[in-house]
């Protein structure tokens, strides 16, 4: 038998970190519908970022994106997030925003932009120490479009190049999430395609530099939870970026598309002992056409029902029925704890944690977005396309 108050304490000590860039406008390549009330910069994204802690009791850090939230000062954003009962999360690196970028970043073929691209990344880390930051997330954008268009293996030397001088540059108790991509933007060739190599530049640089896994970056059918299990067992983990892939990578609320798989991963993270671990879960996603604050809400509680769920599971019968060869009951007792409604639990833990049962009802009523658009003109687009 699971015993729930282990259970309980475990739900009560998780942190789901929200991303800045799901407070601001955001659309499709086709259209950005700009919502009324959008924060207008960083600091007004905190203020709607304490609002989604204050009501979920779960959701301690948000995460920056550079250049979008740059600002001159960071102490004083740190302190503005403080002050809003968060505090800044991962940095976030962007290397396909700008012209030079064409052909690549850190994988360039001119030492110039390569220049360019691994100081951005040091900024990064500055940002870091200044806000107290511990991630320094990096996608990149790099790739090409055609066969022979660059040599796809000195693009691996350049990037081991790049991100081993940045690593160099992470300070004590700093890490390094790199985060891979199985396409998009480049259509031919990916530098940090999947895991396998995420995970072979991770096991060069060292310690500090771990993978991210973010849900929408897969093809479909993909066994994301096998990846995290051998992540895990190698100590590789860094974190999640979770969103849904209804289509490709589209990076909706996250358990949205598929509440099963979101529930097989966080099995895995509980299995593996992630969850008490410094795995970071972080969201990645947009909200386009929904409000913003209520389906960030909402995906910090679809993690959590997953969580629950994946602590749940009897890990005795489970285990019993494995070394059984029992294949239907072994099957049998993890689709329990999936179905079970792990709702009321919920509601019992934000009782016991000072929060209204009901983050969504509570948000609702408590006047934040009606406040926000009448006092916010002219709301700030997420990043892409601005
Ligand atoms: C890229 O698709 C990505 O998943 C990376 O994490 C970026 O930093 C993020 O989306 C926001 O653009
Ligand atoms: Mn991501
Ligand atoms: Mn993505």
């Amino acid at each position: 038998m699971t015993e729930l108050a282990a259970v309980k304490a475990a739900l009560r000590t998780q942190a789901v970190e929200t991303p800045s860039w799901a407070y601001g406008n955001s659309g499709t390549r086709f259209k950005v519908f700009a919502q009324a009330g959008v924060p207008r910069d960083p600091f007004e994204k905190l203020d709607d970022a304490g609002k989604v802690h204050e009501f979920t009791g779960v959701a301690p850090t948000v995460a920056l994106h550079i250049p979008w939230d740059r600002v001159d000062d960071y102490a004083a954003l740190s302190a503005h997030a403080a002050d809003r009962g968060v505090r800044i999360g991962a940095v976030n690196s962007n290397t396909f925003q700008d012209d030079d970028y064409r052909l690549g970043s850190i994988c360039h073929p001119d030492a110039a932009v390569r220049r360019k691209a691994v100081d951005h990344l040091l900024e990064c880390v500055g940002i870091m120490d200044a806000t107290g930051s511990r991630d320094l997330k990096l996608w990149f954008a790099d790739g090409t479009n055609y066969p022979g268009q660059d040599d796809i293996r000195s693009r691996q030397d350049r990037l081991a190049e790049g991100l081993a001088e940045v690593y160099e540059r992470l300070g004590e108790g700093q890490r390094m999430l790199l985060e891979y991509k199985l396409f998009e933007p480049a259509f031919y060739t990916t530098d940090v395609p999947d895991w396998g190599t995420a995970y072979a530049h991770c096991l060069k640089l060292g310690e500090k530099a771990k993978v991210v896994v973010d849900t929408g970056h897969h093809a479909p059918g993909t066994n994301i939870e096998f990846i995290v299990a051998s992540l895990l067992r190698e100590g590789k983990l860094g974190g999640f970026d979770f969103n849904s892939r209804f289509y490709a990578d589209d990076d909706l609320m996250a358990g949205a598309a598929d509440p099963f798989q979101l529930f097989r991963i966080m099995y895995e993270v509980v299995r593996g002992g992630g969850f008490s671990s410094d795995v970071a879960f972080m969201l990645d996603q947009c909200h386009n056409i929904e409000g913003k604050i209520p389906a960030i809400i909402r995906s910090v509680m679809n993690v959590q029902e997953a969580t629950a769920k994946a602590l749940l599971v009897d890990a005795e019968a489970l285990a019993a029925a494995q070394a059984d060869g029992d294949v239907l009951e072994a099957n049998a007792v993890l689709m329990d704890a999936y179905n079970t409604d792990v709702r009321p639990l919920l509601r019992e833990v934000r009782g016991e944690m000072g929060l209204d049962p009901e983050p969504m009802k509570a948000y609702r009523a408590c006047g934040w977005g009606e406040k926000v658009v009448a006092e916010r003109v002219g709301g700030q687009q997420a990043g892409w396309g601005a």
